[in-house]
């Protein structure tokens, strides 16, 4: 429900104005991310016209070369990023080194990103989103990317499920826009969002459960049924991520024998997701601490996670402590 009038782009720049010293580069950076991600919508509302227009490496009715999606959004991201001259350096989940792009010679930010996060769920109609995270940059360099999730500048994502919403935080709490299709803007519906003290939901896919690697969490989900939890799974991060948010409750995607290290990515999926998490109240672990402590050691690093309810983590670790 749309509560207030004001659209993303406004509170940017009213936020700006809390700091006489800002010289407006962060507005201009998360109005280019804000930008791209409208473009991305509109290629996702097509989705499923592709077999209409036609498929992946043809060429469609129009004439025009048909992506794949996901390396869609990542293009489409890179270049309005890039051109946006805001960012030193660009970091995806589709690319495997680091950008840095020419125009950002004098870009105070890098940027890393999940430009389509779900992307299993594309063919099926399920929804998807974009991730990202901002850091300062300090080195000049790719290790700028290591420094931490605790460092983050702003973080948030772009669900694209039944209503199109972008989450954001810039360490000052977290805020939802919703975007109206309308008008083409995303207006303010969920100011400083906080998440539940505990909820009544856990979302793991539980089909792993016998190759997690810790036999705690297998005892730590079987006391949660017996206390009449619920499960929902939907297998994108960010709209599992966004139920947990809104609910409560706790989402997790622990290591296994198949992924020791764990599935999802620190740079840009664990940790923009603690950082927004921790903003609305709620907690973050990798198991024994919270993910913005953890330090990765590359750009593409994996990450056990768990994002939820406060309570929720602290009854995990209490369970993964005690195995
Ligand atoms: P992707 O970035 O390639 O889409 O993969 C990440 C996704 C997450 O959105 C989701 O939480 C997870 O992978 C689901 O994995 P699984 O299918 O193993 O349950
Ligand atoms: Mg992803």
């Amino acid at each position: 429900m749309i509560t207030e009038g004001m659209d993303l782009n406004r509170f940017i720049l009213e936020e700006e104005r809390k700091y006489p010293q800002a010289t407006g580069s962060l507005s201009r950076a998360l109005m280019a991310i804000e930008a791209a991600t409208k473009i991305i919508v509109s290629h996702v509302r097509m989705a499923g016209l592709a077999d209409v227009l036609g498929r992946a490496g043809q060429r469609n009715v129009y004439g025009e070369e048909v992506q794949k999606l996901d390396l869609l959004a990542n293009e489409i991201l890179m270049e309005q990023l890039a051109d946006s001259g805001e960012f030193y350096a660009l970091a995806s989940e589709e690319l495997e080194e680091v950008v840095f792009p020419e125009k950002g010679r004098d870009g105070k930010y890098i940027i890393a990103l999940d430009p389509l996060d779900g992307s299993s769920n594309i063919d099926v109609n399920v929804s998807i989103g974009t991730i990202f995270s901002i850091y300062r940059k300090v080195q000049g360099t790719a290790e700028d990317f290591l420094q931490g999730g605790r460092h983050q500048v702003a973080a948030g994502y772009v669900v694209y499920g039944s209503s199109t919403m972008f989450l954001l935080t810039t360490g000052n709490g977290v805020n939802g826009f919703t975007l109206d299709p309308a008008v083409g803007l995303f207006l303010l519906s969920h100011r400083n969002l906080r998440m539940p003290d505990r909820g009544k939901i856990y979302s793991f896919n539980e089909a792993n459960a016998p190759r997690w690697l810790q036999p705690g969490l297998r005892r730590y989900i079987e006391a949660l049924k017996e206390r009449g939890y619920t499960a929902r799974y939907i297998g994108s991060m960010v709209a599992d991520v966004h139920r947990t948010l809104i609910k409560g409750g706790i989402f997790g995607y622990p290591a296994d024998q198949k992924n020791p290290r764990g599935k999802l990515r620190y740079l840009y999926e664990a940790a923009p997701m603690a950082f927004l998490v921790e903003q609305a109240g709620g907690r973050s672990s990798d198991g024994t601490r919270s993910l913005l402590e953890v330090r990765p050691e590359e750009i593409h690093q994996r990450v056990p996670v768990f994002l939820g309810s406060r309570q929720e983590i602290e009854d995990l670790e209490r369970y993964l402590r005690e195995e």
